[in-house]
């Protein structure tokens, strides 16, 4: 076991339980009701979004690990030397560990995920694996400020940002989120994010749409989580998947549709859904190499190299700051 980690491990910094009903109550009060995506990641989201991963439709993942896989040697000597290597919403380890491996030079991996046991868990098995390696993990959601461990190894600091998880902000919201990225890392940092791109129309619905029903249960899964966590009396059973592309805002849609005319209760609140009225739960945007460069740019973050697949499904970009 890696000393350092089970010094370390974990900040808890994971949002409260008010924020997640704060947030529900909001987002059920909006004309078009939402949530927050980050709400899927519970222990059983998790889980359903590994095991969405491995869908013959879900391309990303499978195609993103190619691309470290083929190119890894490229990607992993964009690092500067020596460095503290950031994650945000780290989630498994099986992207990192392309460039952990590659580059035994690397001083400290600070995985950051809002799921505790989930980080726990796979930073336990990637510490037996990277004896060397500083671990340490942060229990926080990177989207709000949250302060890395002090006394990291490294003499320069690097982010990594797979899966296309910039996919889930809106465009302004996610130039926000690498300025904020930028903050944390300061300066002379390189920053490796995964790129999911714009394709066809039916290629990207079939990824959202797998006929096992794993993203539908992910979806419903939101649903059970208010009533596991908040109280209520809101049923999954009475709502159904529903995920489209949208072209003219280049992005996935998800939604769950009730399936008929109720009145729910979240927490002592009421909330009425007419037959056919949706939860927008989740947008995943997808982009162009030269749009992406040019969200990167407005966030303070010039363009280094880009690597794609053969069939040019997904991007991993270098940028620099
Ligand atoms: C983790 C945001 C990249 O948008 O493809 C997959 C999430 N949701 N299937 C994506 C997701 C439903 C995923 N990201």
């Amino acid at each position: 076991i890696n000393p350092v980690f089970t010094d370390a491990t974990p900040v808890a910094q994971v949002p409260d339980a008010h924020r997640f009903l704060d947030d529900v109550l909001a987002g059920f009060s909006a004309p078009q009701k939402f949530m927050p995506a980050k709400y899927f990641y519970d222990a059983a989201g998790s889980d359903l979004f590994e095991a969405i991963t491995r869908q013959p439709e879900y391309y990303p993942t499978r195609t993103e690990l190619g691309i470290l896989d083929a190119q890894g040697a490229e990607i992993a000597a964009a690092l500067p030397a020596r460095a503290n290597l950031v994650e945000f919403g780290s989630g498994s380890t099986a992207k990192v560990r392309r460039l952990l491996a590659r580059r035994p030079d690397l001083a400290a991996y600070v995985p950051v995920d809002v799921s505790e046991s989930f980080l726990r868990s796979e930073a336990e098995v990637l510490a037996a694996d990277f004896p060397g390696l500083v671990i340490a993990p942060v229990a926080a959601d990177f989207t709000r400020a949250f302060t890395l461990p002090a006394d990291l190894p490294g003499q320069a600091f690097a982010g990594f940002f797979p899966g296309s998880t910039i996919g889930n902000f809106e465009p302004a919201q996610a130039a926000h989120l690498l300025a904020q990225f930028g903050g944390v890392l300061g300066h002379d940092a390189t920053l490796i994010v995964g790129v999911d791109l714009v394709k066809d129309k039916g290629v990207l619905e079939d990824a959202y749409n797998d006929a096992a029903g794993v993203t539908a249960a992910f979806n419903l899964n939101l649903l059970a989580r208010i009533g596991r966590e908040l109280g209520g009396d809101l049923d999954p059973a009475a709502f159904a998947h529903r995920a489209f592309f949208n072209p003219s805002a280049s992005r996935i849609e998800m939604h769950l549709v009730s399936r008929q005319a109720q009145q729910v209760n979240v927490a002592g609140r009421d909330f009425a859904f007419a037959k056919g009225e949706t939860i927008h739960t989740e947008n995943s945007y997808k982009y162009t190499i030269d749009r992406f460069r040019a969200l990167a740019a407005e966030a303070g973050w010039s363009a280094g190299a880009v690597w794609t697949d053969d069939d040019g499904l997904f991007s991993v970009h270098a940028l620099r700051r």
